[in-house]
């Protein structure tokens, strides 16, 4: 196992009490910094406007959960890939709340991690584009977990749930940020060298959507489906009753009635 002290992740951590959103102030720092330092992380205790996927919000308690953003510069990797980094900060997330509170988590493709079937993490991956080509030139990895909240906003009362409620233990987030900056800086290494194949076996292993009857939205319309595989640049393969095979690359989907009427 790599040594704590040689990961890259932990070389440059930025703190603030309050921001509107960690990856709004990734951005910001990215973009003004005369000499942007790789693989920074930013922390917050509160966010303001925290951001979930196409344009929805995610609600903060203060200093109850971690907020924090990645920002990192992967090298020779064409954006065909990207979608990986998200599934390798899954893992990194799963590995690590189950080492802290041994709860029974899964992984909802393509980056939530539940607990019971209530949502205890969310991911939101962002890339910056700067050269002509196609490739990025940093990639933004939004993590939000409920740590220690012990309620939660009426709006999503129902499907979020936190480490605390499900333990009924408080968690250390300085903790729990270490791991997962362990954990993720080993998954990153490995996206570094390519080995794509051995990220997408192991989170495969958890992932609890593949198998299960599944919905989401093409042109308006639902569309019922069963999970069956998840392809090497991590995305879904669906079949329908009729035969049809869909491929998911970033679309909401569905199961157990969760996660509906998003906000
Ligand atoms: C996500 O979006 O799950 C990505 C969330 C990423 C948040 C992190 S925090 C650090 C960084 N800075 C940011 O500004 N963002 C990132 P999505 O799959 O779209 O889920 C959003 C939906 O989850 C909302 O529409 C709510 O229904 C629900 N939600 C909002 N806040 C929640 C919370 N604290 N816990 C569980 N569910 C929540």
């Amino acid at each position: 196992m790599e040594k704590l002290e040689n990961n890259i992740f932990l070389k440059n951590i930025l703190y603030c009490k309050q921001i509107d959103s960690t990856n709004e102030w990734a951005k910001r720092y990215f973009h003004s910094a005369k000499n942007i330092i790789e693989n920074t992380v930013f922390l917050a205790d509160v966010q303001t406007s925290g951001k979930g996927r196409l344009s929805r919000t995610w609600l903060c308690d203060p200093k109850k959960q971690i907020n924090m953003s990645i920002l990192t510069c992967p090298t020779k990797i064409d954006s065909t890939h990207l979608q990986l980094i998200c599934l390798c900060a899954a893992l990194a997330i799963y590995n690590s709340i189950k080492v802290l509170s041994n709860l029974p988590c899964e992984v909802k493709w393509p980056n939530d991690i539940l607990i019971n079937k209530r949502k205890v993490c969310g991911i939101l991956c962002e890339s910056i584009f700067y050269s002509k080509n196609n490739t990025p030139s940093a990639i933004i990895v939004g993590i939000g977990i409920n740590v220690n909240n012990n309620k939660f906003d009426k709006s999503i009362a129902k499907k979020a749930t936190s480490i605390y409620l499900e333990s009924k233990k408080i968690v250390s987030k300085k903790a729990l940020i270490g791991l997962i900056l362990k954990e993720f800086s080993l998954y990153f290494q490995k996206f570094n060298m390519c080995q794509f194949e051995d990220i997408i076996k192991e989170y495969k292993s958890c992932c609890a959507t593949l198998n299960r009857k599944i919905e989401f939205e093409r042109t308006n319309k639902i569309v019922y489906a069963t999970a069956i595989d998840i392809n090497n640049l991590g995305e879904l393969i669906v079949k329908t009753p009729y035969g049809e095979i869909f491929t998911l690359n970033h679309e909401e989907i569905f199961y157990n009635n969760i996660y509906k009427n998003e906000v």
